[in-house]
């Protein structure tokens, strides 16, 4: 099995255990869901939190995927993301088969921009739920938060993070709102546009 495993150096004050070994797994249907999929990335990092990312098609490799899901709560995984275009059935395909949470991300790189993979993720019949996020990018962004909001429900020090990490949201908000009274609307969209 190919595995990219990426553990982060992160402060010691975190579990030993966490440091170690990887707790959420990224599964992607194709590569090509990879752009996207690096905003849930971005999100672990700077949280701090270990994962592993992989890639496995529910039609082109669907034993891979299986091997690779069934094995994951042995390998101290504990919350999935899976992320899949067009007709998106690995998430319910990988919820299928573990009773870890997974949540799932439709990614918009369809001639339906995505929402054939929301209807594909979010509607799984009764029975196997997928916490299923927003379309793209956002959807992304959201998994990798959502996932640390799970480990944090056993980890204070990811908890205290996800804190931090929204107190910086709000401030980048509140120099938004300052540069706008200071600078006006006009040069305000200039300079965005300008970026
Ligand atoms: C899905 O098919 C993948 O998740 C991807 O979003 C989509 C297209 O895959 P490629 O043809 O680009 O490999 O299974």
């Amino acid at each position: 099995m190919h595995i990219f495993a990426k553990t982060l150096a992160i402060e010691p004050y975190l579990d030993k255990e966490l440091i170690m070994k990887p707790v959420i797994a990224i599964i992607v249907g194709s590569d090509s869901d990879l752009p996207v999929i690096q905003e849930t990335i971005n999100i672990l990092e700077e949280l701090g939190i270990p994962f592993e990312i992989t890639i496995g098609s529910a039609h082109r490799t669907p034993d891979r995927v299986a091997e690779y899901i069934s094995t994951a709560s042995e390998r101290g995984i504990k919350v999935i993301i899976a992320a899949a275009g067009g007709a998106a059935h690995l998430p319910g395909v990988v919820a299928s088969k573990t009773i870890l949470p997974v949540i799932g991300v439709p990614i918009d790189n369809s001639p339906l921009n995505g929402l054939d993979s929301l209807y594909s993720i979010v509607q799984m019949p009764g029975g196997i739920p997928v916490a299923t996020m927003a379309i793209g990018r956002a959807g992304a962004q959201n998994a990798g938060i959502f996932a640390a909001q799970i480990i944090a429900l056993s980890e204070p020090e990811v908890s205290q993070r996800l804190m931090d990490y929204r107190r910086r949201m709000a401030e980048s908000v509140k120099s938004k709102a300052d540069k706008l009274s200071e600078i006006g609307i006009k040069k305000y969209i200039e300079t965005k546009t300008n970026r």
